[in-house]
Parts: structure tokens; sequence; C-alpha cells
């Protein structure tokens, strides 16, 4: 379990990591250059510079060991993290002052989200900023999303306070239904991510069920995107026609779905999850860390390759921080039982 754990967290953080340098491009560019890049002569100049271009994608060794950068998904699940192993539930006023003093602008944060971290540090409650986004609908970005997993780890035992988790911490930046439901569906991954063993007998469709029920009644456009999975899921083989209809961008419910498909998709290794997750394009970095959350939960940290791992940046609150806040959310979580 401690393995499962540090899965969830490094599983965000490689994902991420593996998206940020391939962020914006729409499937169909990155699947051209990932097919040029492999057909370049091996020593040349020209597949070097792509590949630099590219990073962890197409080379890991492109980025020296400790140095590959993480974005705002992961700063953000640190702070999560962070306030969970501190308070041992949810904690608004904590969460909300560790998303604050772990912000650094240069993550890439959503604009939503810097306007929320922004108000707040200059003194608006910590309940009350996220609430007047976009004309007071609040935002549906995947940013809720995104941070989950430490939740999912903590409550996969339990339904009830998974939901108010996921809910909780989504709220403070995303108030939106869709953006509270797209976190709400990312925990539940986790969390029955958290509760299989990966194996020959694995049935996609029963995860999925069981996922259903740790989050039950989500916003329509789920329960329909939800049904797509299904669907594609019976489609073999697999095409890439499920980018099209589940979609990759920013927002929670068109890039949460694809989260779930991809690491449903290729359930037996985590590479290859998190490969095809980020290779659809569009929001690659959170798309990759949400896939990295539910491929690390299931498979564990000790099934994270190597080469991804060494590359992941390792400064503070880098690779090492990271493993060791996962085993304090463990011990902590033991503890409490
Ligand atoms: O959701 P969020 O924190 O970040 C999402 C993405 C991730 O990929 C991060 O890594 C970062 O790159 O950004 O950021 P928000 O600003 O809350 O939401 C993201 C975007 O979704 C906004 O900038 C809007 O374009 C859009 N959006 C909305 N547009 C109109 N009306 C979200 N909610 C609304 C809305 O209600
Ligand atoms: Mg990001």
């Amino acid at each position: 379990m401690r393995d499962k754990f540090r899965g969830g967290f490094l599983g965000t953080f490689v994902g991420d990591a593996v998206g940020v340098p391939v962020e914006g491009f729409t499937h169909d560019q990155l699947s051209e250059i990932l097919d040029a890049v492999s057909r370049l002569p091996k020593d040349s100049e020209a597949r070097a510079e792509t590949e630099a271009l590219l990073g962890l994608i197409s080379n890991p060794a492109v980025f020296p060991d400790d140095s590959a950068p993480y974005s705002d998904d992961t700063q953000m699940m640190i702070g999560v993290a962070e306030s969970l192993v501190e308070r041992g539930r949810f904690d608004g006023p904590d969460m909300a002052s560790r998303f604050v003093e772990n912000f650094q602008v240069w993550r890439g944060y959503g604009a939503g989200a810097f306007a929320v971290l922004s108000a707040i540090k200059d003194g608006m409650a910590w309940d009350e900023a996220g609430g007047l986004l976009f004309s007071g609908q609040g935002s549906f970005g995947n940013g809720g999303a995104m941070r989950v997993s430490p939740a999912g780890l903590w409550a996969h035992k339990d339904p009830f306070v998974l939901r108010h988790l996921a809910e909780n911490q989504a709220k403070i930046t995303h108030t939106h239904p869709l953006g509270i439901g797209g976190a709400a569906l990312q925990a539940a991954a986790v969390a029955v991510a958290c509760r299989n063993e990966p194996g020959r007998d694995f049935d996609p469709l029963s995860f999925l069920d069981e996922v259903e029920r740790f989050a039950p009644g989500l916003p329509v456009p789920y329960q329909y995107a939800l049904r797509d999975i299904r669907e594609f899921l019976a489609d073999v083989p697999a095409t890439w026609d499920a980018q099209e209809r589940l979609g990759s961008s920013i927002e929670a419910h068109e890039s949460v779905p694809a989260a779930l498909y991809a690491f449903l998709r290729l359930p037996h290794s985590f590479e290859s999850a998190v490969t095809w997750a980020v290779r659809l394009g569009d929001d690659t970095d959170t798309v990759g860390a949400m896939t990295g959350a539910i491929a690390g939960a299931f498979h564990g940290y000790s099934a994270i390759p190597g080469k991804w791992l060494r590359a992941l940046e390792n400064g503070p609150k880098g690779r090492d921080y990271t493993v060791g806040l996962a085993d304090k959310l463990w011990d902590r979580w033991r503890a409490q039982r």
C-alpha cells in the first residue's frame, strides 16, 4: 500500500513532467512529429534538437538527472497532500494557505486559478475567491481534478469521505459543478485503482462499475462520457476516435474521462498508459498527470520507469520530497485507522 501511495503521487508528477514540453500540440501534430523524429538518423543534430523540444516522451535522456520540471498540477497536488498530512482531514483555510505558500506563477497556472490564488494572497477569504470566477459560475477547468490524487488515496476505503474531500478541495478554486464533478470522478478512479491489484484477470468494465459506485450522481456530461468509455473499451483494436469524442482539453469534462480511458485502455503498463494519454495532445500535462495518478495508484511506484523518475526535478519540493510526502500520508493514514 505504501508503494501505491507513492505511485499515486509520483504518477501525477511523472505524467505532468512528460506532458509539459508538448502542452498545446494537437494530437495530429504530436503524432506527426513523433513519427518524424523516429525516422531521423540516430546521431543527427536534427534528431537531437527535436528530441530536446519534445522532452521525456521522445527521449528521457534529453533531461539530465533531477531536472525535468513539473507544473501547477504537481505543485497543487503537493499542497493538497501537505494539508492532509498535517490536519488528517479537509481543512479549507489550511489547504488554501498551502496553495498560496507554494504558488510559483511560472509553473503555468490556469488564468482562473491564478486569479483565485492572487486574491487569497491579497487577503480575500479562502472560500470566497473561487466562486467569483466566470461571472459567478465558477471554473470548470480541470484544476480541481489534476491535483486530487492524495484525496483518492487517503479515502480509498470510504466513498463518503472521498466525495467530501474531493469536492471541497476542488471548491477552493473551482466551484462550477463540472469542475467539482471532475475532481470527484478523478478521485474515485484513484481510490479504485488503490483498491485493486494488477493481474491477468483485470477487467476494465468491472473497474468502471466500481468507479461509478464511488462517484454516483455526477453531472450529465460525465455520465455520457462514462457510457462512451464503455463503448470504446468494446472496440478492438482501439482507435484514436476516443480522442475526438472524449476530448483532452483544459475543461474538466473534456479531460478527466480521457485520462480514465487512457488507463483502462492500457491497464498493464504505467508507461504505455501515460504515453498514450500525453499523445492525445492539447492539455497534455494535466491529462498525463491524471492518467499517471490512476496508473500509479494501481501499479505502484515500483512500476514507474526509472528513466522517467531519475529525470524529475529534485530541488526543494522535488522528487525526493514528494516521495517522502507520500510516505507521510501513508503513515498518517495507517495511524488514523
Ligand atoms: O482549471 P485550472 O486550474 O487549470 C487548468 C489547466 C491545467 O492544464 C493546468 O496545468 C493549466 O495549464 O491550466 O484553470 P482555470 O483558469 O480555472 O480554468 C481553465 C480554463 O478553463 C479557463 O482559463 C477558461 O478558459 C476555461 N473555463 C471557463 N470558461 C468559461 N466559463 C473554465 N471555467 C469556465 C467558465 O465557467
Ligand atoms: Mg499544468
